[in-house]
């Protein structure tokens, strides 16, 4: 690190020269953070042109949830110079805010236009199994916390109040349809996380319009937005939400779904990566 506190949007700048020295990529054209679960679809995306470990840049710690990597790939999917992130921070795990967003930021400073943020998520709909993917039409944000909220942006960057209406970039929704036309839509429920909800909360997040549950991303495309680019939410339903199945949750059995979905959950980031 070059200085001993920089801001949050001076630390991402930093990473992202490190992540072009490192990568040998002057620049990328899109990110992919892989949620739990995901990190098998990194293998089989394009040609990996560097694979760096995500801690050696600077403000990355490393994952520490199973299913995570710590791994940033620099990958060519067709014309498409894209940034893979292996592995997300969480509030649950104790990171501030900043330390949340930093992977989308960096990526931004880094080139990034568009940005695909993946979850696993508990699942709301009774009509979705465990292994269905959603695509995110719009999202609440329950975790009371904000990309937004502290000291204002640096006068450099766009001022807080971001505009959130297409949270969730029309654009790239179209092109998820185009690839893989059944896939539904739905709306992410972020929240703070580091329990599983009790059947009276999923019930309560039904009544406010949620589809998915989980516990990441909604912090993450904000501060994306902010920065203007243009975000694709996708969930892998790994769990019936507490109460709407018949099981109890574990973490195990979100990875094995996760697995068994993996072929078209890449056949889906690629194809959307390829035409973007
Ligand atoms: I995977 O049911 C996964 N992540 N909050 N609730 C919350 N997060 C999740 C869930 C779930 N399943």
């Amino acid at each position: 690190m070059n200085s001993p506190h920089p801001d949050p949007f001076s630390l991402a700048d930093e990473a992202a020269a490190a992540l072009a020295e490192r990568t040998g990529q002057a620049t990328h054209d899109a990110v992919v953070v892989l949620g739990s679960g995901w990190a098998a679809t990194a293998d089989g995306l394009g040609e990996v042109l560097a694979d760096v470990p995500l801690d050696d840049l600077p403000g990355f710690p490393a994952p520490t949830v199973a299913g995570h990597r710590n791994s940033a790939l620099s990958v060519a999917v067709g014309d498409t110079t894209t940034l893979v992130l292996g592995g997300r921070s969480h509030l649950y795990e104790g990171h501030p805010v900043p330390t949340v967003v930093h992977g989308v930021r960096t990526a931004i400073a880094a080139g990034c236009g568009v940005a695909i943020l993946t979850n696993a998520a508990g699942g709301l709909n009774p009509a979705w199994p465990v292994g269905q993917p959603v695509v995110l039409r719009d999202q609440l944000n329950l975790t009371g916390a904000s990309p937004m909220a502290g000291p204002p942006p640096p006068p450099d960057r766009p001022a807080r109040f971001v505009d959130l209406t297409e949270a969730y970039s029309m654009r790239l929704r179209g092109l998820a349809h185009q690839v893989d036309s059944s896939l539904p839509e739905g709306i992410y429920a972020g929240l703070l996380g580091g329990a599983y909800e009790t059947p009276a909360e999923v019930r309560m997040l039904g009544g406010l319009g949620a589809d998915l549950v989980g516990m990441s991303t909604v912090l993450e495309t904000i501060a994306a937005r902010h920065l203007g680019a243009e975000v694709l939410g996708i969930s892998l339903v790994t769990n019936a939400a507490a109460g709407m199945g018949n099981e109890n949750l574990d973490h195990a059995e979100v990875l094995e779904a996760a697995r068994a979905a993996g072929p078209r959950m890449l056949a889906l980031l690629r194809g959307v990566l390829e035409r973007l």
